[in-house]
């Protein structure tokens, strides 16, 4: 393996730009994967200049302004971050579902990676587990996510 060529992306932040797009609908648990996005980003070096924070309603709504975000040209990925909890609603299966979906369709469109940080649960316990507590921060994971492939497509690129 060692003298095959091996394209990947490592962590490092350089001139990359972010946008955290964070659904404000349960923002009592958005709120912790955008901390968690945040400083994960930080940890790796980036600047609070080279991260802004972007705000939607709700899950069903990021691949609008994901896609839009994408296109801009202003970032290098985007961190979606959001979370539908099955509980608290009749139509689980169609705002998760679009979301994403939706949010994969933008990144492909755009060829900008949209990270996925949208939680998906049963209850609003599985949610709290997964936003900082014992099931570790899927904001910060998005953002590891996110960091990686934004310098993997650099490195295919050039
Ligand atoms: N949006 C969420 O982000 N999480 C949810 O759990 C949720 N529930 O329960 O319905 C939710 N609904 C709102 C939806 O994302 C849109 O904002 C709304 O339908 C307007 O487009």
């Amino acid at each position: 393996m060692d003298s095959i060529k091996t394209i990947e992306g490592d962590l490092q932040v350089r001139d990359l730009r972010f946008a955290i797009l964070a659904a404000r609908f349960n923002d009592f648990i958005v709120e912790q994967l955008v901390r968690g996005a945040v400083d994960t980003l930080r940890r790796h070096g980036a600047a609070n200049e080279q991260i802004h924070i972007v705000r939607a309603p709700g899950a069903y709504d990021l691949p609008l302004e994901a896609r839009k975000l994408a296109l801009s040209g202003h970032y290098d990925a985007i961190i979606a971050l959001g979370a539908v909890i099955k509980g608290a609603t009749a139509h689980f299966d169609y705002v998760a579902g679009e979301c994403a979906s939706g949010l994969a369709r933008a990144a492909h469109e755009s060829g900008v990676p949209v990270a996925f940080g949208v939680l998906t649960t049963d209850s609003i316990e599985q949610a709290i587990e997964r936003a900082g507590a014992k099931a570790g921060n899927k904001g910060a994971d998005a953002a590891l996510t996110a960091l990686e492939l934004a310098n993997l497509l650099r490195q295919i690129e050039q």
